[in-house]
């Protein structure tokens, strides 16, 4: 685990935005721990989040062109992910962002900021299943652009409907990378560390026996 992956996970924790306890996700599976990075809520937070987004970026090294968010969540992360790449790593870059009425008014037409053009850098805040993401996909087509990646802060690396990750499959049907700050492993990693979390550890342990990708 690199620094800032450790960095990351003690403010998540910081700010409640990881949780540990029972929590039904989308898929209706019950997670013991939970990421919620809407708690990420002040100008302070938003700003080394967008820290810990730049840094994933530059280190997984992937050219792209337009760093798009999709609504709504996408959005502030988008944001700060283009201000810090500025600031921090002299690297300026357009981005934009959807309206989310766009979905009941035909595709296309409904972007915020740069055009949605070249090769895109798709980031939102966590992945289970993909559903979310691949909502996006079809925003992307619809402009002529490509997928150059996905940006996430945290991988599940949880199951889809087989045998490999939901991340996996959107890696092999769209043809791209999916970067994230931290993954599963790193938690599990992070957690193995502190005596006084060992509780958690074993219930995160079980439920990626259970839900896990095969590592
Ligand atoms: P998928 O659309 O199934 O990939 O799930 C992604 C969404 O799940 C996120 O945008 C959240 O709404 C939600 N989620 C989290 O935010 N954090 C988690 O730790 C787990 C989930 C989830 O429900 O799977």
């Amino acid at each position: 685990m690199k620094a800032y992956q450790r960095q990351f996970i003690e403010f998540a924790l910081s700010k409640q935005v990881l949780k540990f306890g029972e929590f039904t996700l989308k898929s209706g599976r019950v997670s013991p721990y939970f990421f919620n990075a809407g708690l990420f809520n002040t100008g302070r937070d938003l700003a080394l989040l967008g820290r810990f987004y730049a840094e994933a970026l530059v280190d997984a090294s992937i050219t792209f062109d337009v760093l798009f968010g999709p609504a709504y969540k996408g959005i502030p992360i988008a944001t700060t992910t283009a201000v810090a790449l500025a600031e921090h790593h002299e690297t300026d870059v357009p981005y934009c962002f959807n309206r989310k009425e766009a979905k009941d008014h035909g595709e296309g037409g409904n972007l915020v900021g740069s055009a949605l053009q070249g090769r895109i850098m798709l980031v939102d805040d966590v992945i289970t299943a993909g559903t979310a993401i691949r909502e996006s996909m079809g925003i992307i087509a619809a402009n002529g652009a490509t997928l150059a990646g996905v940006l996430i802060a945290l991988d599940r690396q949880e199951r889809g409907t087989g045998a490999i990750s939901a991340i996996q499959e959107v890696e092999r049907d769209y043809q791209c990378q999916v970067i994230s700050i931290i993954a599963l492993q790193d938690l599990i990693s992070f957690l193995a560390e502190k005596p006084e979390m060992a509780v958690h550890l074993d219930a995160v342990k079980a439920y990626r026996d259970r839900y896990g990708i095969t590592a």
